[in-house]
């Protein structure tokens, strides 16, 4: 029902898995022989290319002109706050015995085919993943450009068929906390959720990365697989997912329960709409060296072409 329209894009060059990934998931690679009876089933909109090259970087999300932040700095410099506060901790607290492989996600709610996928094997049956460079942009107001490597969020869409009630789409980070002492504190309303609407996860630009650079995501970022939708603040992309459900109302949100009157559902990034305690209005250039300076935030992050038309007749400032 919720077909994703076949872009010009959409090529099957398009669809290639990096190398990396090849190299550095085992389990992707046990999985070969398998996956192609699977992906046999799919419709042809959704098989890719099933071979693995290197160089599938989507032509249509190159950033022309924009560095990509440098990756030290996309992996040094986390939001991930089961795995503490401040912006170093994740990187090492995230690897110090967690396990993000195998890992099972869960796709269910309102929807004809309720499944759960090995993450490696979802891939392989949406027929693999290609390479976007995205602006990421915090509300705490630094931003990066990094390249993701993932598939588009409607491809899992089309896969579960959203019953027509689905007006929304919930994402749940992992909950663990035997591992993750952080979730053992009742501070925050763990695990960590977030939601878009049927309309925006359905935009090309929503993304599920599972790796950064052509190589896995590390665990800070989010391992083994995390939303992207880099129109809005970061702190939409939850990250590790769990659980991926369809609903029929506005779902709950961590940042929102929190604190609503700073974090809104929307989340779009929108410099003439300030946070309450800071400015939104320029963002500071994180890599590239202490001076890499600020620069002006962009609406919708610079993908108002993309996404503007979802939110025509909307109040940005009351719907922030
Ligand atoms: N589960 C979970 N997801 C999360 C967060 C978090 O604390 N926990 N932080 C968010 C915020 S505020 C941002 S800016 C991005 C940061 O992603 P990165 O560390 O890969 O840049 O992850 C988002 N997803
Ligand atoms: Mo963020």
């Amino acid at each position: 029902m919720y077909l994703p329209k076949r872009r010009s894009w959409e090529l099957p060059d398009s669809a290639l898995t990096p190398e990396g990934h090849y190299l550095q998931r085992r389990e992707f690679l046990r999985t070969l022989g398998l996956g192609l009876a699977a992906t046999a089933l799919l419709p042809a909109s959704l098989r890719g290319a099933s071979s693995g090259f290197p160089g599938s970087l989507n032509p249509s999300f190159k950033l022309d002109g924009v560095k990509l932040t440098p990756l030290e700095s996309v992996t040094g410099y986390n939001n991930f706050y089961e795995w503490g506060l401040s912006k170093d901790a994740p990187s090492k607290l995230a690897n110090q015995g967690w396990k993000t492989e195998p890992w099972t996600i869960e796709i269910g709610g309102l929807c004809e085919k309720p499944a759960k996928f090995e993450v490696n094997d979802l891939i392989k049956a949406l027929g693999g993943i290609e390479q976007r460079n995205y602006r990421h942009r915090c509300v705490e107001a630094w931003s990066m450009v990094v390249p993701w490597d993932g598939f588009p969020l409607a491809k899992l869409i089309a896969l579960a068929q959203p019953k027509a009630e689905a007006k929304f789409i919930q994402f749940t980070s992992f909950f663990d906390p035997k591992i993750c002492e952080a979730q053992r504190s009742k501070n925050y309303p763990w695990p960590y959720t977030e939601g878009l609407t049927i309309a925006e996860a359905t935009n090309e630009l929503a993304f599920l990365a599972t790796g950064i650079y052509g190589k896995p995501l590390r665990n800070q970022n989010g391992a083994p697989i995390r939303l992207v939708a880099p129109w809005k603040y970061g702190f939409k992309g939850a990250k590790s997912l769990a659980k991926i459900d369809f609903v029929a109302a506005q779902p709950k949100t961590l940042w929102n329960e929190m604190a609503p009157d700073e974090y809104g559902f929307y989340a779009n990034v929108n410099p003439e709409v300030d946070h309450p305690r800071w400015s939104q209005a320029n963002e500071r250039i994180i890599g590239g060296g202490f001076f890499a300076g600020k620069k002006p935030t962009l609406k919708f992050n610079g993908y108002e072409k993309e996404v503007g038309s979802l939110y025509a007749g909307l109040d940005l400032r009351k719907n922030f």
